[in-house]
């Protein structure tokens, strides 16, 4: 019995003993070692058993690689934990001011954001686009976080994280957001339109996963603040009216 691995990269015979058990054990070490190698840019490594050979396959991840992939970091959060209550979007006359979504922290607890993806889907399925927090980002408890499309390490005061490094779209005008810790959803806020002037706000208080779902609960805060961007960046929202 003899298996060998596809393009010549892997050869391994049978030793004279030739038990099943051992070719089983090698098999596992020889994935255990393969699966403990660096990452190589995009591409993936991974076994399949096809008409009796172990092939070693490699495959690149579809859309190409910008960045380096991020370790998985799974903060303990879920369902509800962290609630989207305000979207700033492009504003009229004042190009300078960089789009962002704001968090609210409801866990009860002071969480670090590193590991934490928002993944932002336009409702016509033409587009979709992934982000994930890079750096430790602590909140506290009941404390709003705000993520916006800017360089993170020259971002602007009202922002506590820049996506620009993962963000290569323009912000859309509708979509639905998920906040997402591991491929767990934790919650997801959809909007069909932005204000010019102002922000998108959840008005109800305390935040909550199930309120932000339901159109109703939000209104558009024109609060102008000097030098910064309007609404409540940052900080608790207003009512709605
Ligand atoms: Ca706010």
């Amino acid at each position: 019995m003899e298996h060998v691995l596809e393009r010549g990269e892997l050869r391994r015979v049978r030793d004279e003993r030739g038990t099943l058990g051992s070719d089983l054990a090698d098999e596992a070490q020889l994935a255990g070692h393969l699966t403990s190698m660096p990452p190589r840019g995009c591409a993936t490594i991974g076994f399949v058993r096809a008409a009796g050979l172990l092939v070693l396959t490699t495959a690149a991840v579809a859309g190409g690689c910008v960045r380096d992939p991020a370790e998985a970091e799974c903060p303990e959060l879920g369902v509800g934990d962290l609630v989207v209550t305000e979207i700033g979007g492009p504003q009229t006359g004042m190009d300078t001011l960089q789009p962002w979504i704001e968090l609210y922290n409801a866990s009860g607890k002071s969480v670090d954001l590193l590991g934490v993806k928002l993944r932002f889907r336009r409702p016509d399925g033409s587009d979709e686009t992934d982000t994930i927090i890079r750096r430790s980002l602590p909140v506290a408890a009941g404390a709003y976080v705000v993520i916006g499309l800017d360089d993170d390490a020259d971002r602007e005061a009202y922002l506590d994280y820049g996506i620009a490094g993962d963000f290569h779209a323009s912000w859309p005008s509708a979509a639905a957001v998920d906040v997402e810790v591991c491929n767990l959803r934790i919650d997801r806020a959809q909007y069909s339109s932005l204000p010019r002037t102002g922000t998108y706000s959840l008005g109800t208080k305390p935040p909550t996963a199930e309120a932000n779902d339901l159109p109703v609960s939000w209104c558009t805060d024109i609060t102008a603040t000097p030098g910064s961007f309007p609404g409540t960046p940052q900080k608790a929202n207003s009512a709605c009216p």
